[in-house]
């Protein structure tokens, strides 16, 4: 059943393309010109994995894999069965990840509401297109993009990373990950103390907005404020996936020696 509330914001207009053709609801999904691109991307995305795993050598879900062109193919277009199944799944992943933003776009104009969702979104897009376009496109071939696969993947972010020698000394991959790790502290704290207030004991009334303030003050000595945790929040999590992006687009493009070495700035400055 659909609630009051959904009723009274499922409002005509808000469309970026296509006007009134596609506005319109099919059960909860909003559906608009987005919807349809979103999941015809999809759907022929992942029935070209399915036809990748046919041609290839195993159903073994963890040794699936669909590689990119070899490194010699360049920034050329590669036979299917060498790499342009690849090229036309990244295609479809782009595409259907650019509608789903474009979609929260599209729904978030039709309610009024600011752009931070598709906003932040953007990010995780954008750390994507690094590993498979911008990054390839400036060392030259496609063949420096990931595998589609699960160990796959996996082997090639070990490898990659190997290539410079020891990938913790990359200075953004540090960022990234302090920022993972706290974006992770933050969500512990914002959700235990969210559930905390709404599971009083028996009988008690929930919790106030005073109950939050406190028990960080009593705890810490310092309350973000409600509002201020979820900035907080966002902020961490958009860091996350921007310094991802960075610590990949410097490693090749900008940096080809080990990450170590990169270091020696620091004891080389004239200061000692
Ligand atoms: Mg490292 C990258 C952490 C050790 C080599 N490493 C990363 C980053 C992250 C990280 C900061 C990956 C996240 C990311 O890109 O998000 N590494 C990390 C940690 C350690 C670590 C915490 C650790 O030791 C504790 N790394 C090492 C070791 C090296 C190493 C030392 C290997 C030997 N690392 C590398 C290399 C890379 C990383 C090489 C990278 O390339 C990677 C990176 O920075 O990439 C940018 C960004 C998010 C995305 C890319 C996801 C995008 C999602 C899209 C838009 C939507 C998907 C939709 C989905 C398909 C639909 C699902 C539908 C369902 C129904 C829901
Ligand atoms: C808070 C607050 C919330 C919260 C949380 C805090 C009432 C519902 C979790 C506490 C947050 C602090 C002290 C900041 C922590 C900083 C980092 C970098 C992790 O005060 O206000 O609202 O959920």
């Amino acid at each position: 059943a659909m609630l009051s509330f959904e009723k009274k914001y499922r409002v005509r207009g808000g469309t970026l393309v296509g006007g009134d053709l596609f506005d319109f609801w099919v059960g909860p999904f909003y559906v608009g010109f987005f919807g349809v691109s979103a999941v015809f991307f999809a759907t022929l995305g992942t029935l070209l994995i399915i036809l990748g795993a046919a041609l290839g050598p195993t159903w073994n879900i963890w040794q699936i894999s669909i590689a990119p062109p070899d490194l010699d193919v360049g920034l050329g277009v590669a036979p299917l069965k060498e790499g342009g199944l690849w090229q036309f799944i990244t295609i479809c992943a782009i595409g259907a990840f650019v509608s789903w933003a474009l979609r929260q776009v599209e729904i978030a104009r039709k309610l009024g509401m600011g752009l931070h969702v598709p906003f932040a979104f953007a990010f995780a897009i954008l750390a994507y297109i690094t590993l498979v376009v911008i990054r390839p496109v400036l060392m030259g071939a496609w063949g420096h993009g990931f595998p589609y696969g699960i160990f796959s993947h996996l082997d090639w972010v070990s490898n990659v990373g190997y290539q410079t020698l020891h990938f913790h000394y990359n200075p953004a991959h540090m960022l990234a990950i302090s920022f993972f790790f706290t974006n992770c502290l933050a969500l512990a704290m914002h959700g235990s103390l969210i559930l905390s207030v709404t599971n009083p004991r028996d009988g008690e009334a929930v919790k106030t907005d005073e109950h939050e303030n406190t028990v960080f003050r009593d705890i810490v000595g310092y309350s973000i404020g409600a509002l201020g945790i979820h900035r907080l929040g966002v902020f961490l999590a958009i860091n996350a996936a921007f310094w991802s992006a960075v610590c990949i687009l410097l490693t090749g493009p900008f940096w080809t020696r080990g990450w170590p070495e990169w270091w020696m700035w620091w004891p080389n400055l004239p200061i000692w």
